[in-house]
């Protein structure tokens, strides 16, 4: 999570976490699965540590930092950086600038590359783009830009002044990395909610609608089921990636779990639902029977309130910012 947290410029270990990142966006376009989760696990313990590591001993005491992270650690307090950062090979290089394009993994990066391509202008001749890809390589400069969080918030409360006018009743909250708290955000995650409006399908297309004819948003690249992703952009300001989602309001406690994350948070809040006997998903919590390999899905016990569905589970309920997993 490359996301930075609100404390995070006064972390006393910021250094060593920048270095860390570094590598991990290495081995993330590599594919590098295992240190990817090694990496991911570190970085995310150090920003919770709340003083200077002295020494590898001390890191080693981490939980979450193991002997390989540690002796990356020892280098840094030895000799200011981590050598492996400073000999980064072009094919790297150019595995980024691909992976940089919205709408392309680290696996369609490799493979481009294995097919011999090497510049954004080789990608742009291809014939087999995505909307995704091909809006990606628009805003190429700006997309891979993280938005900063009041720019967020101003987005935020815009689209909800301009949709309030139209639906009166309809609730909107701001998700993912911001709700978490974080000072700079990959895109900016929305739910809409209402206690009175039934939430149709139409409904979706009238906000994408509603939202364009306010020139807030300008591309749309998915509506699917409930929910839509986008690129939107204010007082011709950079273009910014946005994703809603239209949330029956029985479901919002599901939902507001699942689009708040991290992702790593869900897979173990799921991890740990499972573990009990339930099936959590972002429409709710479930009572579930396992049958070989396959969940047969029970009745439902909870889902419009996430104070309840931590209850259900037996854990202490876990404030946002504290699901930086
Ligand atoms: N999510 C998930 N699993 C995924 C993708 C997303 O559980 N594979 C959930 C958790 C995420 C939330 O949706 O926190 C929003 O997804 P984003 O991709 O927008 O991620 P974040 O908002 O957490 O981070 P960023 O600042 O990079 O957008
Ligand atoms: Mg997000
Ligand atoms: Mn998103």
């Amino acid at each position: 999570d490359s996301s930075k947290t609100k404390d995070e410029e006064k972390l006393p270990n910021r250094e060593i976490i920048d270095q860390l990142q570094k590598l991990l966006d290495r081995y993330t376009v590599e594919g590098d699965r295992w240190r990817i989760k090694s990496y991911r696990t570190a970085i995310s313990a150090l920003k919770k540590y709340p003083t200077k590591i002295k020494d590898k001993k001390e890191a080693l005491l981490i939980r979450g930092i193991g002997e390989k992270i540690a002796d990356k650690i020892q280098e840094f307090l030895d000799i200011g950086y981590m050598k492996k950062n400073e000999e980064i090979p072009e094919s790297v290089k150019t595995l980024e600038i691909f992976y940089n394009i919205y709408g392309v993994g680290s696996k369609l990066a490799r493979k481009w590359y294995t097919e011999g391509l090497r510049t954004l202008d080789d990608v742009r001749k291809r014939k087999d783009l995505t909307k995704a890809q091909q809006l990606g390589l628009k805003y190429y400069q700006d997309l891979k830009q993280r938005i900063p969080r009041s720019e967020v918030e101003e987005i935020g409360n815009r689209i909800e002044k301009v949709l309030k006018v139209r639906f009166p009743d309809l609730d909107m909250y701001i998700m993912g990395s911001y709700r978490r708290g974080a000072e700079t955000c990959g895109d900016i995650d929305l739910i809409f909610t209402s206690k009175t409006i039934e939430l149709i399908d139409e409904l979706f297309t009238e906000i994408c609608d509603h939202l364009t004819a306010a020139k807030i948003m300008t591309d749309t690249i998915i509506v699917a089921s409930k929910i839509v992703r986008g690129i939107c952009s204010i007082d011709n300001g950079p273009q910014r990636r946005i994703d809603f989602l239209l949330v029956p309001i029985d479901e919002l406690g599901a939902a507001l779990i699942y689009f708040t994350g991290n992702d790593l948070f869900n897979r173990s809040i799921r991890l740990l639902a499972a573990r009990k006997g339930y099936h959590l998903n972002r429409h709710g919590l479930f009572k579930a029977t396992k049958v070989g390999k396959e969940v047969l899905l029970g009745e439902k016990i909870a889902g419009s309130s996430e104070e309840e569905i931590f209850q259900l589970l037996g854990v202490p309920y876990r404030p946002p910012t504290e699901r930086n997993a």
